[in-house]
């Protein structure tokens, strides 16, 4: 079949709740992916920072077809041999003392909020059914009825209520907003370290440091969302590490299994986890043999094959050589590792018009907003690779 018949049977049958780029993909590897009709293209999108390890990484691979052939899925009525090591895995890593591991990173958003509320009633004492959660404008964090009670995004949430209250709104990258939204009934400040849906906002320095004293002073739980900014992405292993800080609660997803499988993760420093007793959360597929398998060897690759300093330097050089575009359209390029945006000003409205000939041109990468151009390939990259993109972005990004 022809890309056009696969599109065809994709807008007949299916919802339509996505408008992709006509690029009908089979086949993977590393940075590359290739199209039904066998065009060749580099990703720069990762699958949103779920492919860091690369398409198909064959490590990854070995890991989830042996895994496959011994125990797929328990439950948790019954534990499983890799759940414990990577749990172990885990903590060590991210220097955590508990896990809670779930599917979909929503799925570890909902966990925390469930988390911190009952720690809230239990520990802090807060009234029963009154505890506040603080979280910012323009926040991603996932697309469940609760989760959209508190975006500020129209299009996620028009439509979807009635929504969960409990929820308070404040500037990202202010600190001081921060100290005057919390109450003695705040549980929790959620948060994004660089926002990412919202165009690759990174907030000023100090920023995480200041909130993480705020937290510390007032005693209510820092909440991390790393299911983007996590697992080497920022050139860090967490993002929260460019300020040397530590989340109470840490949530990374995506990469987490390098895009073979959804897993995620509530990692939690404190006793915020204590609080879940037998029978008050949980879910079919969570830390299911062959999720822990997968998760175990993503790490590993990420670690033992320097993919995070790899992202650290790659994203540095794309970084640089990208500024050195001088097309008055572009208002700044901007990133971290390799989570790289490039924002045209708001009246050019074509941020999706040059992923369109950037496809064209072989490379595959996604628009946010109307005038924000995301850069995130694979944390594989290597120099060359960056030159061969460069190559192409350039002339098109210039004009
Ligand atoms: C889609 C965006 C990225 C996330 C953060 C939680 C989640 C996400 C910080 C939920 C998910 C995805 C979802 C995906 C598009 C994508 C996205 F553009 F919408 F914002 F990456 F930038 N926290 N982000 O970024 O994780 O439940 O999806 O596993 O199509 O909705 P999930």
């Amino acid at each position: 079949m022809k890309s056009s018949e696969y599109i065809s049977l994709e807008d007949t049958f299916g919802a339509q709740n996505y408008k992709p780029l006509d690029v009908v993909l089979e086949r993977g590897q590393g940075i590359w992916v290739w199209d039904v009709e066998g065009n060749k293209y580099m990703d720069c999108l990762s699958a949103y920072s779920a492919i860091n390890q690369g398409h198909c990484n064959p490590k990854i691979m070995d890991a989830l077809v042996g895994q496959a052939q011994k125990l797929t899925l328990t439950s948790r009525a019954f534990r499983n041999d890799q759940l414990g090591p990577f749990y172990k895995e885990l903590c060590e890593l991210t220097n955590s003392r508990k896990v809670l591991l779930m599917n979909s990173g929503a799925e570890a958003v909902e966990t925390a909020i469930k988390a911190v509320r009952k720690w809230g009633y239990m520990v802090k004492g807060v009234p029963e059914d009154r505890a506040e959660i603080i979280v910012c404008r323009n926040n991603f964090h996932g697309r469940t009825v609760t989760i959209i009670s508190f975006s500020t995004d129209p299009g996620s949430s028009t439509g979807f209520g009635p929504f969960t209250p409990g929820f308070k709104v404040i500037e990202f990258g202010d600190a001081g907003d921060l100290e005057a939204a919390i109450t003695d009934k705040t549980v929790a400040f959620l948060v994004e370290p660089i926002q990412g849906e919202a165009g690759v906002i990174i907030p000023p320095d100090g920023y995480l440091r200041d909130i993480r004293n705020i937290c510390t002073d007032t005693g209510i739980t820092l909440i991390f969302d790393e299911i983007q900014t996590g697992l080497g992405r920022t050139g860090k292993l967490l993002a929260e590490e460019h300020e040397n800080v530590e989340a109470d609660l840490t949530l990374i997803g995506k990469a987490l299994s390098g895009g073979f499988y959804p897993v995620s993760a509530v990692l939690s420093n404190a006793e915020v986890l204590g609080v879940l007793k037998p029978g008050e959360h949980g879910s079919t597929f969570g830390g299911n043999p062959l999720a822990c398998a997968v998760g175990r060897s993503a790490l590993k690759v990420l670690v033992e094959d320097g993919l995070i300093q790899n992202a650290e330097k790659m994203g540095l050089y794309f970084k640089e050589e990208l500024k050195k575009m001088n097309n008055p359209n572009i208002k700044e390029v901007r990133g971290r590792g390799l989570l790289i945006g490039v924002e045209f000003h708001p009246e050019t409205e074509g941020a999706r018009q040059y992923c369109e000939k950037l496809k064209n041109a072989g490379l595959l990468c996604k628009e946010t907003h109307h005038n924000i151009i995301r850069f995130a390939p694979p944390l594989t990259i290597t120099k060359d690779d960056i030159d061969w993109a460069l190559a192409r972005i350039i002339p098109i990004l210039s004009k």
